[in-house]
């Protein structure tokens, strides 16, 4: 049997990332589901668990991690996600742009550009692409910026310049949330704006806008993935709506492995 000894190989063990995220609590809730009770995750970061991905495929070693998409480990290495027959991942889904439920009377101003924000999965793999190649997240951001000068408008349409206010974006350092929170808050300081930039972690992120000590993320992954933070502080927030289409959440392996689906791991 072609999966014998997959379980072996990698020590049943599934590299993960921040305990906080949505794709380790739905990587428990797939433990559960396909009944894999002799498998743990292993928590970490995005960057440990992309250098365990960079080193198992430098060995041609076997590796299972949560991955997602939009990221550049797709352009960097060939991979690909394992079938979820059972749908724990959710299907496609979403970022969305929220603002603390003041903001909008607060600042109307910024809140419209908030709201007009929205690029693809491609203009986004750009800049992660960047910054994964070395540019720093401010210069990466600034390219891409100069370099779609027409969406950049169609965001800016109707918002006013303004002199030395204020604006508070939070986010978490996954490489997507990077990407995005830089480019809007390069906008912004176009438009004359101060921005605070806070990385915090997911539990975090949402707490403090809720609170108000942030204004606005870019960052939240709906309806599966955040579903839980945003039930939490539902009455604290206002939901923009969506920033970006064509996300996708699952296990992800080298292609040289053999596995093709998480019913695979299954001894
Ligand atoms: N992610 C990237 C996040 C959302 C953005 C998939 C790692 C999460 O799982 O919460």
């Amino acid at each position: 049997d072609k999966n014998e000894f997959i379980g072996d190989k990698v020590n049943h063990t599934i590299t993960g990332i921040d305990p906080g995220s949505g794709i380790m609590k739905a990587t428990d809730q797939v433990i559960k589901d396909y009944g894999l009770s002799d498998w743990k995750v292993q928590s970490g970061s995005e960057s440990t668990m992309t250098a365990s991905l960079d080193k198992a495929i430098k060995n041609k070693k076997p590796i299972i991690i949560t991955g997602w998409t939009p990221h550049w480990m797709f352009s960097k290495y060939d991979l690909k996600y394992l079938e979820d027959p059972k749908g724990v991942y959710g299907k496609d889904e979403e970022i969305h742009t929220v603002i603390n439920k003041n903001f909008a009377k607060k600042d109307p101003n910024a809140t419209k550009f908030l709201d007009q924000f929205n690029w693809s999965p491609d203009d986004m793999g750009k800049v992660m692409l960047d910054i994964q190649g070395g540019k720093s997240e401010q210069e990466a951001a600034k390219a891409w910026i100069k370099a779609n000068q027409d969406k950049v408008n169609q965001w800016k349409k109707g918002v006013n310049k303004v002199n030395g206010k204020t604006v508070k974006l939070a986010y978490v350092s996954w490489a997507s949330e990077i990407a995005s929170t830089n480019v809007v808050a390069e906008v912004l300081r176009d438009l004359g704006y101060n921005v605070n930039l806070e990385q915090l972690g997911a539990g975090q992120m949402f707490a403090g806008l809720a609170k108000g000590s942030d204004d606005a993320i870019v960052a939240a992954w709906l309806p599966s993935t955040h579903a839980d933070y945003m039930n939490q502080f539902n009455n604290k927030l206002t939901d923009l709506g969506t920033n970006l289409k064509g996300t996708k959440l699952g296990l992800v392996v080298p292609k040289y492995m053999k596995i093709n689906s998480i019913e695979d791991l299954k001894t």
